[in-house]
């Protein structure tokens, strides 16, 4: 069934990092793309949203791109008539001049708080929840993405599968060539590296030199170079820069944009990936994964990661769930884990049932519902509801 068209305005007030806009920008397109929704999305810093997207200009105020009106937020928010369904993302502040619009619209604007992705069980409990405003005639409700189907479930296009399927059937080698690398030999690990600063990160370059077959490791240019550099004993690395030490080659790439960045997980055999958007998309590329959650005060973020762990190793005999645990929880800085060596030996021997674990869960991943589609469908219920109380 075809949905109902609606105007919508996303409004993304970049924090920190890609991960807002990432996943905004991601939500966005689908909208248009899949759902024939209008959309407006409010950037309050272009320059982000061009290192995952290039050809965003900053010095403009509306551009339309892949069919999305693209909108500078500015601290002075002029005045704009307030669309259909309003999403907040990750709890961003709305002007409150638009605040304001949004309370004298007769039916008022569907209004949605989209949250930050967890596997934790409570999650559940709280998606659809509504909180009406203290003064003003709105209510807000919270939506929550997911891994079960009682949430608002985990963003991806209706053809990620047949496109990746695709690619890893024809397009491996011309996407390496590409990027002026050399097609992966039969037995080489190739590895991508995109993270935070990670006391972690010695420990495991050094298992990499020493490992008894060769690793390649991509690195796209942020915030680990220079840990990386440190590592090397030298002072800077950039981008289109190797090195070899013992079984391990670097090679620092540029920041890709957000579909070239999908290939290169689609490409390598291990992704080590970070935050929230790039953790979904290498558990949607079928391959092994390491995941480092978004460091959060007294080690919030454990929880989240115990939590992820919990679901993603469910299936895996024990000895590769504890080479995934051990090493997913080291990576992390978690107490109590075996040394960086002895982890990616673990990891090394399991190597072979990690990777068809890999393709079961994300065989099982769309259980969880696809999060645009769920979200067009609860937006389009509060809605219609809305129309009928005010004929
Ligand atoms: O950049 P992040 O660390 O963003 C974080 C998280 O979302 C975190 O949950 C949030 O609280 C914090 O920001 C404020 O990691 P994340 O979520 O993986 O986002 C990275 C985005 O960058 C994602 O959309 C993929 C994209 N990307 C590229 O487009 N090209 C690249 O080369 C790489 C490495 C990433």
């Amino acid at each position: 069934m075809r949905a109902m068209r609606a105007t919508w305005d996303i409004f993304c007030n970049v924090v920190d990092n890609y991960g807002d806009i990432g996943i905004a920008w991601r939500l966005a397109r689908g909208l248009v793309r899949e759902h024939g929704q209008t959309v407006r999305l409010w950037v309050d810093d272009l320059g982000a949203f061009r290192h995952i997207w290039p050809v965003i200009a900053t010095d403009v105020n509306r551009q339309i791109c892949e069919g999305v009106d693209v909108c500078a937020w500015h601290a002075e928010f002029s005045a704009v008539e307030p669309a259909q369904v309003v999403i907040e993302a990750f709890g961003c502040k709305l002007p409150e001049s638009y605040l304001l619009s949004m309370s004298v619209q007769a039916p008022p604007p569907v209004w949605i708080n989209l949250e930050y992705l967890s596997a934790e069980p409570w999650v559940a409990e709280h998606h659809g929840m509504p909180s009406p405003h203290p003064r003003l005639p709105l209510t807000k409700y919270f939506f929550f993405p997911g891994y079960t189907p009682d949430t608002g479930g985990l963003l991806a296009e209706a053809d990620l599968a047949e496109r990746r399927a695709a690619f890893v059937h024809s397009g491996i080698p011309a996407f390496w060539r590409a990027l002026d690398l050399e097609v992966p030999r039969a037995d080489e690990l190739r590895v991508s590296l995109f993270a935070y600063e990670n006391p972690a990160l010695p420990g495991l370059l050094d298992a990499w030199a020493a490992d008894t077959r060769s690793v390649t490791c991509f690195v796209p240019e942020g915030r680990i170079i220079p840990q990386l550099a440190a590592w090397l004993g030298i002072t800077s690395l950039q981008a289109g820069e190797a090195y070899r030490r013992g079984a391990l080659r670097l090679h620092i790439l540029p920041f890709l944009d957000q579909d070239t960045y999908d290939h290169m997980l689609w490409a390598c055999n291990l992704n080590f990936v970070r935050g929230e958007d790039s953790c979904v998309r290498a558990q949607w590329a079928a391959r092994p994964m390491v995941w480092q959650a978004y460091p959060q005060q007294d080690n919030a973020h454990w929880d989240k990661l115990d939590a992820l762990l919990q679901h993603y190793t469910e299936g895996l005999a024990s000895e590769a769930e504890h080479a995934v645990s051990g090493l997913w929880r080291h990576w992390n800085g978690m107490p109590d884990v075996a040394d960086m060596a002895t982890c990616w030996a673990a990891w090394r021997a399991q190597q072979a049932a990690i990777e068809r674990h890999a393709t079961a869960w994300c065989d099982r991943l769309g259980l969880a519902g696809r999060l645009t589609g769920k979200l067009v469908n609860f937006a389009e219920n509060k809605l219609k509801c809305r129309v009928f109380a005010n004929p």
